[in-house]
Parts: structure tokens; sequence; C-alpha cells
């Protein structure tokens, strides 16, 4: 890794958000490509994050400052991660099903859709079964939920169980997402698919649409 890049993942690690957002344009100033910036200083970063909670070193605070740093960089990347310009090719209600706090993997998400012409209502964060049912009016063709924890995966069944029973399951196509959930487990609680991650999601939105269209 270059000197920028191991200086920004270190920012992201300590939650120097300042810094951060400091080395992610220095990297671009480098010519290093958006997507690079993303997995290699900035989500690994955050997979290191994890690990040290789970070993009890770091806590939710740092967790949390992290986190901060990394949307702070995220804000500077958006303009080069998505292509403007493109028309709308379907709508898309996203968000965190309920529950569950954790929103940077579904801005990102949203941001990889909004690049690829969608156009993306998010619902943000902990957000209940009701409220994606209400957000289903005509002109949206996917719901996206994602979750981070194990125990709100539940709440995706629950969501997608919801949407069936106002009678709305065959008007949207659902896809789930988020590091807990998996393709297996997608199918069996009846969502249409399942993206590991934003680039994929935005290419599983595309391959709906197409179906869709014939
Ligand atoms: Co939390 N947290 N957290 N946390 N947190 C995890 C998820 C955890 C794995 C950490 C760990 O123990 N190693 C663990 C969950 C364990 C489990 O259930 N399996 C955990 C825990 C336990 C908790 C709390 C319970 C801690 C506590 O209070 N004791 C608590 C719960 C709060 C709640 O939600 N009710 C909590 C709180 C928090 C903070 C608020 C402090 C903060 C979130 C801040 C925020 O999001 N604004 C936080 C953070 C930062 C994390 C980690 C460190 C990083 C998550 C992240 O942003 N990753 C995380 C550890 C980890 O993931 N390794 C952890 C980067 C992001 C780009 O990746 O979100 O996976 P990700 O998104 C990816 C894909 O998953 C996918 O695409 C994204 C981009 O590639 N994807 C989709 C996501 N959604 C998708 C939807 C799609 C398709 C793809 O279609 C619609």
């Amino acid at each position: 890794m270059s000197e920028v890049m191991e200086a920004l993942y270190e920012s992201v690690l300590e939650g120097e958000r300042d810094d951060t957002l400091e080395y992610v344009q220095k990297s671009l100033d480098e010519g290093i490509a958006p997507d690079v910036i993303l997995n290699k200083g900035m989500i690994d970063a955050m997979k290191e994050v994890g690990q040290l909670f789970e070993e009890g070193e770091y806590f939710v605070p740092e967790m949390l400052i992290s986190a901060r740093a990394m949307q702070g960089g995220m804000e500077i990347l958006k303009p080069h991660l998505i292509e403007s310009g493109i028309e709308p090719e379907g709508k898309i209600v996203l968000g965190t099903v309920k529950g569950d706090l954790h929103d940077i993997g579904k801005n990102l998400v949203g941001m990889m859709l909004e690049g690829a012409g969608f156009e993306v209502q998010d619902l943000g964060i902990d957000v209940a079964p009701e409220a994606f049912v209400e957000a289903i009016t005509d002109d949206v063709d996917i719901i996206g939920l994602s979750a981070l924890l194990t125990t709100t995966t539940f709440s995706m069944e629950a969501t997608i169980k919801a949407i069936q029973e106002a009678g709305l399951r065959s008007k949207v196509k659902i896809m789930v997402g988020g590091a807990p959930v998996t393709a297996d487990y997608a199918k069996k609680i009846g969502a249409d698919g399942y993206a590991s991650d934003a680039g994929q999601a935005a290419v599983l939105a595309q391959s709906f649409i197409e179906e869709s269209n014939g």
C-alpha cells in the first residue's frame, strides 16, 4: 500500500475525521482509483475496527468515531464513485431495517445505485416494516433492505411479510444485503435477490429492471 493509503487506513482506524478527509483527497490527487481508496483505505480499516471491537480493544464510541471518519471520506469520494447525467432507470426505496442503526453500507449501496441511474428514496435507519409498506407507490420498482446485526435479519423477514400482507408483494422486487445476510437466507425469507456489496447491488437492481422490461 502507498504511504498516503496507509495514512488513510490509520486515520479511519483511529477515527481522525479531518485526517481522513485530507488523505482521501490526497489519494485522489495521486490518481488512486476511487474504488481502491474505498475498499483498501476505508472498508478494510472498518473491518479491523470490527475485529478490535470483538477482541474487546475497541468499544462503541471508538466504532462510532471511525464510522464518522469513514462517512466524511465517503462524501468526498461520492462524486467520483457515481457517474452523473444518467436518466433514472427505475426507483428503489432503501433502508436499514427496524432495530438496526448501521448505515454506512446502506449509504454506499444508495450511491452505487444512483451511479447506475436509479432514483433512490432512502428511508434511513431503524425503519419499521410499515414504513417500507407505506413507501410503495406506483413508481417504486425495488425495495432494498440492509441489516448488519444477526438479530435484525429477522426484521427483514418481518418486512417482507408485511409487504406480502399488504397485497403489494407482486408490485416490487425485494433485494437484501448486509454482513450477516447470505443468498440462502435471502431465498428462505422470500426476497428476490441478495447482493454481497454495493457494486453487486447495482448489478442486481439493473437485472431486475431488465427482467421486468422483458
Ligand atoms: Co456495530 N456491529 N454495533 N456499530 N459495527 C458490527 C456490525 C459487528 C459485526 C461488530 C463486531 O462485533 N465484529 C457487530 C454485529 C455482530 C452480529 O450481530 N453479527 C456489531 C454490534 C454487536 C453492534 C452493537 C450491538 C454494539 C453494542 O451496542 N454493544 C451496536 C448495535 C446498534 C444497533 O444497530 N441497534 C452497534 C453499533 C455500531 C455503531 C453505531 C457504533 C457503528 C455504526 C455507525 C453507522 O453505521 N453510522 C458500528 C459500526 C461502525 C460497526 C462496524 C465496525 C462497521 C460496519 C460498517 O460500516 N462496515 C461493524 C463491523 C464489521 O462490519 N466488520 C459492526 C463498512 C460497510 C461499508 O460495510 O455495512 O457490511 P457493510 O456494507 C457492505 C455490505 O454488507 C453490503 O454492501 C456494503 C458495501 O459494500 N450491503 C448491502 C450492506 N447493506 C446492503 C444492502 C443491499 C445490498 C448490499 O441491498 C439492499
